[in-house]
């Protein structure tokens, strides 16, 4: 039996609030699109769990939606369900086959890879990889999975026809980027999402059923890759760089920055230079409002200072299809940073990451190259092209990597980047300033694709080519420092700023495809 996975409704009578039926409940849940039903009775005595799994058979059957029952064989053959879901310690499915008619469902709990290998060997239908995030519907014991490890874990389906579907705490707010988060190397991902406590505690479960259903469907049907066009060439790379810049112009989009004290005045001075609009809020409570308004959001933690406003804002952006830049400033020089640059990956999808080659070491758990503060020592990696490549293939974005070589993956293609001057070493924020730049050709990029002014590669969650923006991004401002520095009037890092501003201002798309020193490298 083929079973479509999307949306699976695990049972939770504990959960359904005062004035709710457990058959009302069920009914609207089917009624906004539940794929499946589990029912899971952890305290029911053996002739209660079959009266409940007896009337969830009716509807499921009235709906024509599978029923699987939880860990009890017997009352599965008892209600001629369609399957049953195990858990580790559960009857081992071999046996449980055994006892179940030939064609019936057998679904397991993993939490690891291993396990779900194991899930595969042993004959399992589907596997419930759990718990995603933190919930309180179930006592869990084994460490929280998040999203950016769920395509890792996922790896030993890759090549079977066994189902997957994620567990614990999804919501309508967290499931684009569960699932999105999910997808494998090979284009592959999860099926669907398991959730009790958001559908069945909810005093609307026909509404939080449907919005479930909604994320699961328009992730499935506007998926593509996570990567951006099949192919390019330098002269196509070169032509794309300055129309960016075109429409920079022509859209003038809204940058929204959450970034540090140090630089915020002259980040917001580099955005208008370039022919874009600033806006550098930070409070929690206006990122809904600010995600409404096209364009793109940068998050820099060079101050921690804002990290509620900085997990908000990116979820409201991941929700309105607007980029996010993230600049993990001096990711690697404390283990607080370390924490809060994965609880903000966690929280949303970043477009594109952008630091140094120490962020990016520390982000990559790389030793190689060490952080220390905000400046990156060392010269760098052995094979630079291969760390940004993994990087974007493991965080599922475009990753650029800046130095005196400049390196941009969206986990397929990687280019190398040659321009630049020293003396933007020596002013501060320069770095910042690329994360600025990268956001506003996102932000541009993105408004332009969603105004169908041009046609371009889209994901779920931002349409734009987000490989090209980071590339533009980087660009023109390493371009701009080249022009700059030639300058006479220009005698060292403090006449280097202002004339660095004015010649981003003068920039011309033109200048900025003649310029670029770009490689493709694969
Ligand atoms: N299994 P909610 S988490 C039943 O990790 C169950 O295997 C889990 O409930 C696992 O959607 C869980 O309300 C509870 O968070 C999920
Ligand atoms: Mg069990």
């Amino acid at each position: 039996m083929e079973i479509d996975y999307s949306l699976y409704l695990v049972t939770g009578r504990n959960l359904i609030p005062d004035g709710i039926t457990y058959e009302d409940s069920l009914e609207q849940a089917l009624k906004g699109g539940v794929t499946v039903v589990q029912v899971r009775e952890k305290t029911a005595d053996t002739g209660e769990f079959l009266e409940v799994a007896r009337a969830t058979k009716k509807l499921c059957e009235k709906y024509k939606v599978p029923l699987i029952i939880n860990d009890r064989i017997d009352i599965a053959l008892a209600v001629e369900a369609d399957g049953v879901h195990l858990g580790q310690t559960d009857m081992p499915i071999k046996v449980a086959r055994k006892l179940l008619p030939a064609n019936a469902i057998i679904g397991i709990s993993c939490n690891t890879g291993e396990e779900v290998e194991k899930a595969v060997s042993a004959g399992a239908d589907y596997v419930g990889i759990g718990p995603v995030c933190a919930t309180s519907t179930k006592q869990v014991t084994s460490p929280l999975l998040g999203p950016r490890n769920l395509g890792d874990i996922l790896v030993a389906l890759e090549n079977t026809n066994v189902k997957s579907v994620a567990i614990g705490g999804i919501k309508s707010t967290n499931a684009t980027r569960i699932l999105f988060g999910s997808i494998m190397t090979s284009g592959k991902s999860l099926d669907g999402l398991a959730v009790v406590s958001d559908i069945v505690a909810s005093p609307e479960p026909l509404i939080a059923a449907k919005r479930l259903k909604d994320a699961v469907s328009y992730f499935k049907a506007s998926r593509t890759k996570f990567s951006s066009l099949d192919s390019y060439t330098t002269e196509s790379l070169k032509g794309s760089v300055g129309e960016a810049l075109r429409y920079v112009r022509e859209v003038s989009p809204l940058v929204h920055q959450i970034t540090n004290v140090v630089v915020t005045t002259q980040s917001a001075n580099a955005t208008i230079a370039l022919g874009a609009s600033p806006i550098m809020a930070t409070s929690p409570e206006e990122m809904e409002d600010l995600a409404r308004i096209p364009g793109g959001l940068l998050i820099n933690f060079g101050t921690l200072t804002s990290l509620e406003g900085m997990i908000v804002a990116g979820q409201h952006a991941n929700q309105n299809k607007k980029p996010v830049v993230f600049d993990p400033v001096g990711v690697g020089a404390t283990s607080f940073r370390k924490r809060t640059a994965a609880e903000l990956l966690n929280a949303w999808q970043a477009t594109v990451i952008k630091g140094n080659a120490g962020e990016i070491g520390a982000l990559s758990n790389s030793s190689e190259v060490q952080s220390k503060g905000v400046d990156s020592t060392g010269s760098g990696f052995t094979d630079p092209a291969s760390t940004v490549r993994s990087l974007a293939l493991r965080e599922r974005c475009v990753v650029g990597m800046t130095g005196a070589v400049d390196w941009v993956s969206d986990g397929k293609h990687v280019v190398r980047l040659g321009n630049g001057h020293p003396l933007l070493g020596e002013i501060t924020g320069s770095g910042c300033m690329v994360g600025t730049s990268v956001a506003t050709f996102c932000g541009a990029l993105s408004v332009a694709a969603g105004a169908e002014l041009k046609e371009v590669p889209s994901n779920p969650l931002v349409d734009g080519d987000m490989f090209v923006a980071a590339i533009a991004g980087i660009s023109a401002v390493t371009i701009a420092s080249e022009i700059a520095a030639l300058r006479p009037d220009v005698q060292g890092p403090g006449t280097f700023l202002p004339a660095f501003i004015d010649e981003l201002s003068k920039l011309t798309p033109e200048v900025l495809s003649e310029k670029v020193n770009i490689e493709i490298v694969s």
